[in-house]
Order: structure tokens, then C-alpha cells, then sequence
């Protein structure tokens, strides 16, 4: 039985590449930090089947006793100060968080174990003001935050330790990926509950920023598939993974509002808090070298996406408000 170690296992991301693994029968060792109350809400349907283990990305010990103790196949580093408006205003935790720690956990698979098969997270936001539409593998990076910044320190250590020391690591440069499972500060989230909340006479207005930005969107469960693909190849590589269309975030409100019967523009407020020092205007990737080397191709539309959330967060408030959760 294979076994992988998954930094970042209570997030997005982890709760859904558990999900995937354990179906593939994996044994799942998920890595989690120290915090004054448990946050297992995304893996509570599948906690049961993983083992956990206490580890800090800021902590280089733990990395290492992690990796020794466990003695996994594949480690996927999920684990980061992942939201862009934090990164701003939290530039250093970030840097320490999100680059760095690349380092610390190539490290320890280096010093334990090299053969071990390392994904690193990398993004999009890489490309921030973009140099050429599509986005690939080779298109050069310009990032515009603190956030962008960090993963692009992550993304070249991981391919400088693949070269160095012959680490079978590999980076996937994810656009943006949702589900009903997204933080809700992010966008997407932030409007599917917003209009579930409107809909519900739970709130009558929406404050949002930057509503002319374009992103890739998919859909989170569709990419992590991607991730693991990534890890049964011979050789380690890098790949875009995303939809290869682009929509606004205006056009994302539009859909949500509209599902549920609303116009948009009777309840969004454009408010300056939300626009970021430097935004990245446009994202739109091209995902035609994963398709032909691991064969993979997103399953979820746009619109898919934006009903499948809307109808989460209506049937959660509808939940919460019978009191059954
Ligand atoms: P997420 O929901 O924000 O999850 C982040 C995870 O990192 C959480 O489990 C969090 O643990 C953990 N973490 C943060 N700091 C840590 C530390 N110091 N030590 C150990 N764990 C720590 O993020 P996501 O959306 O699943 O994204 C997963 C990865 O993909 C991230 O690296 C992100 O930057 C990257 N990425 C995401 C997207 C996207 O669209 N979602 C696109 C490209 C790349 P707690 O639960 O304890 O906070
Ligand atoms: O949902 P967002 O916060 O995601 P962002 O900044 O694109 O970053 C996400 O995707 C990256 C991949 O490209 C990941 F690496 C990263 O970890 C994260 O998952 O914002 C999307 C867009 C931005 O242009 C932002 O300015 O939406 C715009 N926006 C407009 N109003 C807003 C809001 N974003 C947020 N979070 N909140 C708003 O009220």
C-alpha cells in the first residue's frame, strides 16, 4: 500500500486529494499545526482514515521527525499562507510560510529519504501581470504580491533540488481552483454564500472589490487528480493545470445572483478595502502539456462550478438555520 504525507490536509486542497488518495487505497498521513481549537471541518467525513501527525511548516525538526516517522512514498506540500490580500499585509509570515518552507521540506526529503516523490504547489499568481495570453510552461513569471512572490522562490527551489540532487520533485502551477470547500474570504466563496445569505433574508448587500478582474477558474476536486498524475510519471515535471477560460469576477456574481432568482446589481457594493496594491488583471491558462502527458482534462464548467457552490451554501444556511449544525 502506497503512502503519501499531505501538508495542508485540513485546507481546500488536502481535504479533497485525502479524499482522492484513500480511494486509491493509499495509507494518508496528513500533517497538522498546533492551533487552540481543532479545525478538521473539511476532513471530518474522512478523519477516521487518516493518520494524522503535528508538524509546522516554520519548523524544520518537525519536518524531518515527520518524514522518519512515516516513511512516506509521496509527500504533497500543500501547506501555505495561501490568500494574496493577507500576503500584503503579512509580507514576511508569508515569505517564511510559503517560500521558505519549500526549502525546509525539500530539505528533510534530501537528508531522510531522496527518494521520496515531492509535489510542490505552485500558481498562477506566478504570472501575475501577465507576459503573454495563454499562460504555459514557459511563459515567464511577474508576480504582483507578496504571495506571488513567495511561490515563485517555491516553484524555482523545487526545480533547482530537482536538479541538484536528483529529487523526483515536481511543481504544478495551478490557476485558480474552487468548490464548496473554499475559504470564504476567497472570491467565489465569498460570493456564493453572500448570495445565499441575500436569498435567504440573512443580509441585503455584498461588498466586494475589484469586479473587472478575470480569473481561470475550475473546480478543486478535478485538480487534484492532476497532482497525483503528476507523481506516477517516471520523470519529474512541471505543468499548468486549469480550465483555458477566463471569466470576471463580475461575471461569476452575475451566474451566482441569477441562479437564485436575484440581479446582481441590486445587491453588490463596491468597496476600496477589497483592491489589492497591485492586482493581477487577467489570468487564462493553456493545460494542452497535461493533457498529453498525463492525460488529464477538467470535468467542471464554469457555470457547473458557480450552481454547485451557490447550492452548497443555500443547503448549509438552510442547515444552520434549523439549528442542525
Ligand atoms: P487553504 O485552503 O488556504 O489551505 C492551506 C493549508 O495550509 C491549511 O491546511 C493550513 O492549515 C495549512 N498551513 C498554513 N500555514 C501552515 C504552517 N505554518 N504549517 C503547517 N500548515 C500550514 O489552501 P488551498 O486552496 O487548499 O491551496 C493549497 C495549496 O495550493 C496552497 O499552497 C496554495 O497556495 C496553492 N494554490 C492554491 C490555488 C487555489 O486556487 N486554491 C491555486 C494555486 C495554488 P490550517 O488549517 O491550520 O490553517
Ligand atoms: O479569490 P481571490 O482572493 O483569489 P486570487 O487572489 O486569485 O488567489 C487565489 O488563486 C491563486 C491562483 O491564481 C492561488 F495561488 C491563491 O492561493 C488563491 O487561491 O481573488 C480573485 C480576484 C482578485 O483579482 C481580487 O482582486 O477577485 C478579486 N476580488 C474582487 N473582490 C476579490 C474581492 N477578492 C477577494 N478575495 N475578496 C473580494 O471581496
Amino acid at each position: 500500500m502506497p503512502k503519501a504525507l499531505i501538508t495542508g490536509v485540513t485546507g481546500q486542497d488536502g481535504s479533497y486529494l485525502a479524499e482522492a488518495l484513500l480511494k486509491r487505497n493509499y495509507e494518508v498521513v496528513g500533517m497538522v499545526r498546533r492551533s487552540s481549537t481543532v479545525n478538521y471541518e473539511r476532513i471530518a467525513h474522512i478523519q477516521d482514515s487518516i493518520e494524522f501527525v503535528n508538524g509546522d511548516l516554520l519548523d524544520q525538526i518537525s519536518l524531518i521527525d515527520a518524514i522518519k516517522l512515516h516513511e512516506p512514498d509521496e509527500i504533497y506540500n500543500l501547506a501555505a499562507q495561501s490568500f494574496v490580500q493577507t500576503s500584503f499585509g503579512q509580507p514576511v509570515l508569508t515569505g517564511e510560510t510559503t517560500a521558505l518552507s519549500v526549502t525546509r521540506m525539500l530539505d528533510a526529503i534530501r537528508i531522510v529519504n531522496p527518494k521520496i516523490r515531492f509535489y510542490q504547489a505552485s500558481s498562477s499568481e506566478m504570472f501575475g501581470k501577465v507576459a503573454e495570453v495563454p499562460q504555459n510552461e514557459a511563459t515567464p513569471f511577474y508576480p504582483r504580491s507578496p504571495y506571488g512572490v513567495a511561490k515563485v522562490y517555491g516553484h524555482w527551489i523545487t526545480v533547482n533540488y530537482r536538479e541538484s540532487y536528483n529529487l523526483h520533485a515536481s511543481s504544478g502551477i495551478l490557476f485558480n481552483h474552487e468548490s464548496p470547500r473554499r475559504g470564504l474570504e476567497f472570491v467565489t466563496r465569498k460570493i456564493s454564500y453572500g448570495a445565499a445569505s441575500i436569498k435567504l433574508g440573512l443580509e441585503e448587500k455584498l461588498s466586494l472589490g475589484n469586479l473587472d478582474a478575470k480569473r481561470d477558474w475550475g473546480f478543486a476536486g478535478d485538480y487534484v487528480e492532476a497532482m497525483w498524475m503528476m507523481l506516477q510519471q517516471e520523470n519529474p515535471d512541471d505543468f499548468v493545470i486549469c480550465s483555458g477560460m477566463t471569466h470576471s469576477v463580475r461575471e461569476f456574481c452575475d451566474l451566482a445572483f441569477s441562479h437564485l432568482g436575484l440581479n446582481y446589481k441590486d445587491h453588490v457594493v463596491v468597496d476600496e478595502q477589497f483592491f489589492r496594491p497591485a492586482e493581477v488583471d487577467l489570468l487564462v491558462g493553456d493545460y494542452s502539456k497535461a493533457q498529453k502527458v498525463l492525460d488529464w482534462n477538467p470535468t467542471t464548467t464554469f457555470k457547473d462550478l458557480v450552481t454547485m457552490m451557490v447550492e452548497a451554501d443555500v443547503a448549509l444556511l438552510q442547515r444552520r438555520l434549523k439549528g442542525l449544525t
